[in-house]
């Protein structure tokens, strides 16, 4: 293999990040979510070939429907890191309680929190998915990872990010020194390094990206936001729209390009659709270590103390001065 090219495992082997150097453990949890990615982006890949589409007929903790790729995902990963030896719990989007690992397997020391197909009602018609994942060190005493463990702010996480299964497959992640983002190469089924610290550009893209089809059911102050980006009266300062309706996929553009991801609450819903530790606090620490910022409207979303595993929270992620500019629109409404 050509020097030039670095891949996932060489980044870790080498230390580039120098406080990973003694953490064997960590860098093997994010092997096996690399190994988990590459299974499941193959069969992303070529879903429509196998029978693995549609709904499996099952429904989830929040009441969704699955899809037989959702409860593949969920399997794939749940298996790898529980073989793994370097985990010690598992919280899912799939599953209602923690899960623990079987007794014939060793445990470690981390407890990790997953959404294993994010967007994936999308799958039908051929649109980008993604995998989030989120790494803390267990800190309560026995074998099994408890709820403790899991209920931690986002502030307390190792490590974080994203399988974006695209036009390629890419593993972005963050051990909190920076965000590197990986390119599964097909030729050689590797992940290579092709995102190295990877920052959100400044001031970056006039670019929001929210479902406004609830525009009607927003707070007042979420609805000015959104007519500030519309433009003033004399059309300065309008913004483009861009929304997948796929969270990595409009997270990845955001990192990449930068302007500002919405999933607010509603007037009757105030707290949201999205999951606080599957899905919000892991893109919200790679959203800071790219350089922009991660909010509930309020607060960064690192502060918040989780309350239970699918608590939902409504949330901004971006460039930093569209999100103080949407904490003060919230504020005054
Ligand atoms: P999921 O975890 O059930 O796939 O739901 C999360 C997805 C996100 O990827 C996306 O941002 C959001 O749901 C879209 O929701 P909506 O269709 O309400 O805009
Ligand atoms: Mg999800």
């Amino acid at each position: 293999m050509p020097e030039s090219i670095v891949t996932l495992e060489d980044f870790l082997a080498v230390g580039k990040q120098d406080h990973l150097k003694d953490a064997h453990e960590l860098t093997h949890v994010l092997i096996q979510l690399s190994l988990a990615a590459k299974v499941i982006s193959n069969s992303v890949r070529k879903a429509s070939l196998s029978d693995i589409l549609g709904a499996s007929g099952n429904t989830n903790v929040h009441g969704e429907q699955v899809q037989k790729l959702d409860e593949y995902a969920d399997t794939v990963i749940v298996e790898m890191l529980s073989k793994g030896g370097s985990v010690c719990g598992i919280a899912s989007e799939e599953s209602e309680e923690l899960i623990s690992i079987p007794k014939h397997y060793e445990t470690g020391p981390y407890v990790i929190c997953i959404d294993p197909l994010d967007g994936s009602s999308n799958i039908d018609v051929n649109i980008s998915v993604g995998t989030i994942f989120s790494i803390r060190k267990k800190r309560s005493e026995g074998r099994d990872a408890q709820l403790t463990d899991v209920l931690r702010p986002g502030a307390e996480q190792c490590a974080a990010g994203y399988v974006h299964y695209g036009p390629s497959t890419m593993f972005v992640f963050t051990s909190g020194s920076g965000v590197n983002g990986f390119t599964l190469d097909p030729s050689i089924d590797e992940f290579v390094l092709s995102h190295p610290d990877l920052k959100m550009p400044s001031p970056g893209t006039n670019v929001y990206s929210v479902n406004e089809a609830y525009m009607r059911k927003w707070t007042a102050g979420q609805q000015k936001l959104v007519h500030q980006f519309h433009g003033g009266q004399d059309g300065s300062d309008s913004f483009s729209s861009r929304y997948v309706g796929s969270m990595v996929a409009d997270f990845h553009r955001t990192i990449l390009r930068g302007g500002i991801f919405m999933y607010p609450g509603t007037r009757d819903n105030p707290k949201g659709k999205l999951r606080l530790l599957y899905e919000v606090a892991p893109l919200g620490f790679v959203c800071e270590q790219a350089g922009g910022l991660a909010s509930d409207g309020k607060q960064p979303v690192r502060n918040i103390h989780p309350e239970d595993l699918h608590q939902r929270i409504p949330v901004f992620l971006g460039s930093p001065h569209l999100i103080k500019l949407a904490e003060q629109y919230l504020a005054r409404n």
